[in-house]
């Protein structure tokens, strides 16, 4: 299941409104005989990429799979009928399919005489490669993380307005990496106003990287001619407008899943406000400040009950930096 979860980590960011799924595929004895992801929408899916790498050996093998294998004729043919077609003996999945119409994989399977299993690294799959897809199948809306770097004081610039180079080198290179596997990046047109952000996807030489997100600019005004955001290294989408919810359902029916949320305070304030953040990620340098912007602005909060509470479910250290992932605290 881990050398699925690595392969399904190969494709992300290239298959929404699809799931990023990763399948291996092992030989009768056990040996490991082929792997695939899912492909772009309209293409072959996780487990028929792994059997065609796997060929006859897959005859009487094993498939693991990150999430159920659909049973429906949707773009493609059903995984079930592969998985039966190839002769494939035993079929282990992670996460239960959320989408009706995909559903119903397992059933066919045993119906079909094969062995099915299912949980395996579940939590690993769900809050991994898999988190954005299911909060997607279940609520409709694109998951959104909210990222931000700030100093130990939580401030996100200095008093005169300057900001490039909070973070670490090793934090800065880890949210490149980041945005190249995420459908769309989200600023405020105020951001783009203040720092002319490119929002693209850099390698540590500061070259575009192979894959870039869409970039999203929100806001009502125009945006100045010449800015970064303009060129042509990615795609721009300039939405006029202030509300969460209308960001998020103009990006649903793009079929953006997987959103990262970039500043500046005001808008993550009006998603917080809104309950529209799915995670939290904090860089935090060891710096201080004592003057400047802190990193999130007004989001409907005057006293202490009402605090927006999340829950940390990782904090790793990132060259100097710390990593906090932190999600809402639902209960
Ligand atoms: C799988 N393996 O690799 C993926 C699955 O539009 P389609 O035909 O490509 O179907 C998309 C649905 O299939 C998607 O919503 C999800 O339920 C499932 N995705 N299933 O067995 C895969 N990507
Ligand atoms: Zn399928």
């Amino acid at each position: 299941m881990r050398a699925a979860i690595a392969c399904s980590e190969q494709v992300r960011g290239t298959t929404s409104p699809n799931p990023p799924v990763g399948c291996v595929i092992l030989d009768a004895e056990g040996n490991q005989v082929g792997q695939g992801a899912t492909q772009p929408p309209g293409g072959s899916h996780a487990e028929v990429m792994a059997l065609v790498d796997a060929g006859t050996k897959a005859r009487g093998g094993t498939a693991v799979v990150t999430l159920e294998p659909c049973a429906h004729h949707g773009r493609t043919p059903p995984c079930t009928r592969a998985l039966m077609a190839a002769g494939v003996a035993r079929v282990v999945f992670a996460v239960a399919d959320p989408n009706p119409d995909a559903a119903g994989g397992r059933t066919v399977l045993t119906e079909a005489g094969v062995t099915v299993e299912s949980g395996l690294l579940a939590d690993e799959v769900e809050r991994g490669p898999l988190r954005a897809w299911l909060h997607y199948a279940r609520t409709g809306r694109p998951h959104v993380t909210w990222k931000y770097a700030a100093t130990l004081d939580g401030r996100v610039a200095a008093a005169d307005g300057t900001s490039r180079w909070i973070s670490s080198e090793e934090s800065r290179a880890q949210v490149h990496d980041l945005r190249r596997r995420i459908d769309a990046i989200v600023a405020g047109r105020g951001t783009i106003l203040a720092d002319d952000s490119a929002l693209t996807a850099r390698g540590a030489d500061g070259t575009t990287a192979d894959r870039q997100p869409l970039r999203v600019v929100v806001g009502t005004g125009d945006l100045p001619e010449g800015a970064r955001v303009l060129d042509d290294a990615a795609e721009t989408l300039h939405l006029r407008t202030r509300e969460p919810s209308d960001v998020l359902a103009a990006l649903g029916e793009r079929g953006v899943v997987d959103v990262l949320l970039e500043g500046g305070p005001t808008l993550a304030g009006a998603f917080v406000q809104a309950g529209a953040v799915d995670r939290v990620l904090a860089y935090v340098a060891p710096t201080l400040l004592g003057d400047g912007p802190v990193a999130l602005g007004a989001s409907g909060v005057s006293t202490i009950t009402g605090a927006h509470r999340f829950r940390v479910e990782g904090v790793t250290m990132c060259g100097p930096d710390v990593r906090i992932s932190a999600v809402p605290d639902r209960n």
